[in-house]
């Protein structure tokens, strides 16, 4: 399994991503809520101008991957299809009302409470390095972000997880925290390295990162 020409779920990723971007292109989450929860997809590979184009934008608005259908809905954003796959599977959410309201809170924590703070740095290191408003900004960017990796830290504690098992939000969380570019940043924070070790260390992660791996061309598509 998972990937299987015949399954309901269908996943766009890209068919070529410059090397920097290999292993870390978003439809990683939908492929990696899939292997945990050993439920077959289809990947759908696109180039960048069919990703850009008006009919792929009835799919996803910004002309991004990943995009999602399976034979009774059709979405778009990671996060989102990360929950839909674990309404499938109680492998990645508990199945009463307050287990997944946790589970609902963590994954929308992650996306919208962390991953803002861990993209401004993304954003300095690896796309504006030698910028100089990059090198006068990044000090506040470091603090911002040790604050909200602080206040994980203290929620994580000795936890192995977010909530009581693995689950859907610690599937966004480690893919946000495999975003950390700064590993002295990360070295303040024992618990949130040992946390994110211990979720890519999973099987089902390795498996949906290989299948990520293997999906890309070595060269882009001529236009
Ligand atoms: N919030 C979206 C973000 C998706 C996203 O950033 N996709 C990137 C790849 S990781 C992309 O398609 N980038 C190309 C572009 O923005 O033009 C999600 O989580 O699905």
């Amino acid at each position: 399994m998972p990937i299987d020409a015949n399954a309901d779920i269908e996943i766009t990723g890209f068919a070529w991503v410059p090397d920097f971007a290999r292993g870390y292109v978003r439809d990683l989450r939908p492929r990696w809520a899939c292997e945990e929860a050993g439920i077959g997809y289809r990947q759908r590979l696109l180039d960048f101008e069919t990703a850009k184009g008006e009919g792929y934008r009835q799919e996803q608005p910004f002309g991004q991957v990943p995009a999602y259908r399976d034979s009774e809905v059709q979405m778009f954003e990671s996060g989102a299809m990360v929950l839909r796959i674990a309404e499938r599977s109680e492998k990645l959410m508990p199945r009463d009302a307050a287990g997944r309201a946790r589970i609902l809170t963590w994954v929308t924590a992650a996306l919208n409470s962390v991953e803002p703070f861990v993209f401004d740095l993304v954003n300095i290191d690896t796309f504006n390095k030698d910028a100089e408003w990059a090198k006068l900004r990044r000090p506040q960017v470091i603090d911002s972000l040790r604050g909200r990796l602080s206040s994980l830290s203290n929620w994580l504690g000795d936890k192995p997880y977010l909530e009581d098992d693995f689950s859907a939000a610690d599937i966004i969380m480690a893919t946000v925290m495999r975003e950390v570019s700064d590993d002295a940043l990360m070295a303040e924070f024992p618990n949130l390295i040992a946390y994110r070790e211990r979720c890519l260390d999973r099987p089902a992660f390795k498996r949906a990162l290989e299948a990520q791996l293997s999906s890309f061309s070595a060269e882009p598509a001529m236009a």
